[in-house]
């Protein structure tokens, strides 16, 4: 979505054009999944396609938002205490109420936004929504409030915690915040440092394939997930009180082993794939460094592996996907991001590229009917203010 024309939508809605414009993009993640909520390491960046919002303060005290994509509008008061009922809106408001939180004062404004993340792939639309109101309305209301970078990533972390219902870890909003164009970033999820890290694979591109599929389970799987890294933390915890267990960054294979017979086999199986995972983002980013990719996909197909039977994170669909690559020759494939639908992620030689573009989508769609969704990845800035 281009500047001019959320501006146009704008100007339609509330008959003015004065407005500043922000963006915040989705990301893809290399390797390091469902580790950042268990003070793992994770190896994201932002990628090119985002949500685009132009907001302009209106004097009163409440928000009027309208959603181009879903064609749905809301108000509420700023300090409403419940806010609006659709999730798109909700985004706002908890930023919103975060950065007040913060010490940012945030009054009525209007608003329209748009985006090309595509919903439910694995590429954190929610966490570019969150982090383009974070980035704008810090910009906007902090007169000489104004909060840091990692203040935004917390706010819109916090959002998911208190106003979604998904306790998530901060890699999504931090790759939105903190991406930069042509750079991966290595994230210690536990002191929180990180470095740039160039990818310009030399020979290879990363190319997304979107199943196209959602498998809503009931309750909320994600978040089973993190318990059960939680508990098996708690019970190391337990046996050797005279260490500090904060999460499962904390532990080792042999505490691991030591718990065994505390802990139920299923959540002995997902530490067991976060340990691994923990190992398998430090190989990949040695591996980077030497320029040996062959290394960087074997870590990526073992991920997928961990993910599909061990956190049992994967679907039918993924699965399948993940197969193809494998018969095609791709280097390395996995699903990516929390799970149960979206995208795999695959490091594909360039001299293969087409072939496995076109032997995915056919194998595919004959499979499921569906044509899957082919993304390449280009790695892009993060939040910021178009002028
Ligand atoms: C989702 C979450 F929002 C992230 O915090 C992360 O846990 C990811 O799943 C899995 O790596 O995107």
């Amino acid at each position: 979505m281009e500047k001019g024309l959320v501006i146009k939508y704008f100007n339609e809605r509330f008959g003015s054009e004065k407005c500043s414009v922000y963006v915040s993009p989705g990301r893809i993640n290399l390797i390091g999944e469902h580790t950042d909520y268990n003070g793992g390491f994770v190896f994201p960046g932002a990628v090119e396609q985002c949500i685009v919002a132009a907001i302009a303060p209106n004097g009163t005290n409440r928000v009027r938002a309208y959603s181009i994509d879903l064609t749905d509008y809301a108000e509420w008061e700023v300090d409403d205490k419940d806010g609006p009922d659709a999730t798109c809106f909700r985004f706002v408001y908890g930023v919103a109420r975060e950065l007040t939180d913060r010490g940012v004062l945030i009054k009525g404004f209007d608003t329209v936004f748009a985006g090309d993340v595509p919903l439910g792939a694995g590429m954190s639309s929610s966490a570019a929504l969150e982090s383009c109101f974070a980035f704008g309305l810090n910009d906007l209301f902090a007169d000489g409030n104004s909060v840091s970078k990692w203040d935004m990533v917390l706010a819109g972390q916090a959002t998911e915690h208190k106003y979604i219902g998904t306790n998530c870890g901060i890699m999504d909003q931090f790759a939105s915040v903190f991406g930069k164009k042509g750079q991966l970033m290595r994230l210690d999820c536990r002191s929180h440092e990180f470095e740039y890290f160039p990818f310009n694979p030399e020979g290879y591109r990363l190319v997304l394939v979107n199943s196209c599929v959602k498998h809503e389970l009931a309750g909320s799987p994600y978040n089973d997930r993190r318990r059960s890294c939680e508990r098996v933390a708690a019970a190391i915890q337990q046996l050797y009180t005279e260490r500090k267990i904060e999460t499962l960054r904390d532990c080792t294979w042999e505490d691991i082993e030591a718990v065994k017979s505390n802990c139920t086999a299923e959540d002995i199986r997902r530490a067991t794939f976060v340990l691994g995972e923990k190992d398998r983002v430090l190989t990949v980013c040695d591996a980077l460094v030497k320029g040996d990719y062959e290394k960087v996909g074997k870590q990526m197909y073992l991920t997928h592996t961990g993910l599909s039977r061990d956190y049992e994170v994967s679907c039918e669909e993924l699965d399948y996907l993940n197969e193809v690559a494998r018969e095609c020759g791709v280097t390395g494939s996995r699903i990516m991001g929390g799970g149960f639908g979206g995208c795999t992620i695959n490091l594909v030689k360039n001299g293969l590229y087409n072939d496995f573009v076109q032997t995915v989508t056919r194998r595919y769609k004959e499979k499921y009917n569906i044509t899957p969704q082919i993304i390449d990845v280009i790695i892009g800035d993060g939040s910021r203010k178009l002028q």
